[in-house]
């Protein structure tokens, strides 16, 4: 078996549309990882990762040792580990507001992070080597398509600066403006689960949001996702507000003893990307009935191997399963697609963060059809990179100073006073 030559690590700039949430808005860029592994028969894997600074120092540290490696991957997240503290990465940035919206920000997060980046890429390589789709290597697939849902977001008609990258999607901050990006999105995906991401507005005003998306879609599955922002007490009156029309209740509220409050006294699901977001925290939440269904990410979970894990955990436990995402191109979409092909009992479409991005590295960006995206089945993740793109992105990366994403910090250019609220805000 060929094994490693080269490891290429690539930060790039992707730009991204002002979504609001409850930290802020999201920057005119922000940045991403590329990994790319190149074995000596010359098979090229892929993988995609967070860019902020600490994850881009540490996929750069350690990209060189695994030149001369086997494909292997069950080494890997004890090995980036290791590096952690050659990189100076001892000391987690609280200062990074994002990181709240997907829970505690650790350093196992971090390596997680970057372990999958290189997992991925191994996967895709030897899918490469041995002629075998990624889902062949974890198992085989169970399913043919992966259904994704509508991600929709409270958003501004266009970033603050006029040379910042623009779409036509223009402004929702109303629930009839959600309604019409919920329909605009049906349309062109063909999406027909919605998640709406709250936490931007008092609880009152996401109801009637939630409320209008249900009577434009009777029967199909609405999700609000206030990223923790509630209090027990305003969790409960939401959940009241909304029984029988959301699928689930998103993160209503912070923590695992919170969301086990709101839980016993809602017949709502609660789903979360924020109180289980690592192994280690899983016995708290499950063994107090906390959340029913767990959002995996294998770029946090540590890679596609730990997802199935995790889905293996939640099926013994009797726990849901879906995938939470984050904003991402196309080489971490095939990396979800593959992995959420191969995991029995996924009964809640996934989310994308894909529809609000303009660009790809890849050089056919993946089409959704009926909401959901067809499980490729040719070597490895199914998708190819497109080097000018890559180049174009990166020569952003080198020409910007923007280094990691700060929602805060970029709605401060409109609302000067801005400070990312305290949990719980309402
Ligand atoms: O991109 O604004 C965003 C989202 O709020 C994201 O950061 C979250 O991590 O999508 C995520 C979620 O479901 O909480
Ligand atoms: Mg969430």
């Amino acid at each position: 078996m060929s094994r490693i030559a080269e490891v290429r690590v690539t930060p790039i700039l992707i730009s991204d549309p002002p979504l609001l949430n409850l930290q802020g808005v999201h920057q005119p860029y922000t940045p991403r990882t590329i990994v790319e592994v190149i074995t000596e028969s010359g098979a090229v894997g892929l993988g995609e990762t967070y860019g902020d600074t600490d994850y881009l120092k540490l996929a750069e540290a350690f990209g060189p040792r695994l030149v001369g490696a086997g494909l292997v991957v069950n080494d890997l997240l004890a090995a980036v580990t290791r590096c952690l503290s050659e990189v100076g990465a001892e000391r987690v940035d609280n200062t990074v507001q994002a990181e709240g919206l997907r829970g505690s920000r650790t350093l196992g997060k971090i390596a997680s992070s970057v372990a999958s980046a290189f997992e991925v890429a191994i996967y895709d390589a030897l899918g490469h080597e041995l002629r075998l789709p990624v889902h062949a290597l974890l198992g085989g697939k169970v399913r043919d398509a992966i259904e994704y849902s509508a991600y929709l977001f409270y958003r501004w008609a266009e970033h603050p600066e006029p040379d910042e990258p623009k779409d036509d999607w223009g402004a929702a901050l109303d629930p009839e403006g959600v309604v019409a990006q919920a329909k605009r999105m049906a349309e062109d995906y063909g999406f027909s689960s919605f998640k709406l991401k709250g936490g931007v507005f008092e609880p009152a005003h996401e109801i009637a949001a939630s409320r209008a998306l249900a009577e434009a879609f009777p029967g199909q599955p609405v999700r609000l996702d206030p990223n923790g922002a509630w209090s027990v007490a305003t969790s409960l009156e939401v959940a009241g507000a909304l029984e029988g029309v959301l699928e689930y209740l998103e993160d209503p509220t912070t923590g695992t003893a919170n969301m086990a409050e709101v839980a016993k006294k809602t017949s709502l699901p609660l789903a979360t990307n924020m109180c289980v977001t690592a192994f280690d925290e899983i016995p708290e939440a499950f063994t107090a009935d906390a959340v029913q269904v767990v959002l995996s990410d294998h770029h946090y979970w540590g890679g596609l191997r730990a997802t199935q894990d995790l889905a293996a955990v939640c099926r013994t436990f009797g726990v849901g399963i879906s995938m939470h995402s984050n904003t991402h191109l196309g080489i971490s979409l095939a990396a979800m697609t593959q992995v959420a092909a191969t995991i029995p009992g996924l009964r809640h479409a996934c989310d994308t963060h894909r529809p609000w991005q303009t660009e790809d590295v890849i050089t056919q960006p993946h089409t959704f059809s009926g909401g959901k995206i067809a499980v490729s089945d040719t070597p490895g993740l199914g998708v190819e990179l497109d080097r000018d793109a890559l180049a174009k992105l990166h020569n952003r990366w080198e020409t910007s100073d923007a280094r990691r994403r700060d929602d805060a910090a970029a709605m401060r250019r409109v609302h000067p006073d801005f400070t990312a609220p305290k949990f719980p805000r309402w």
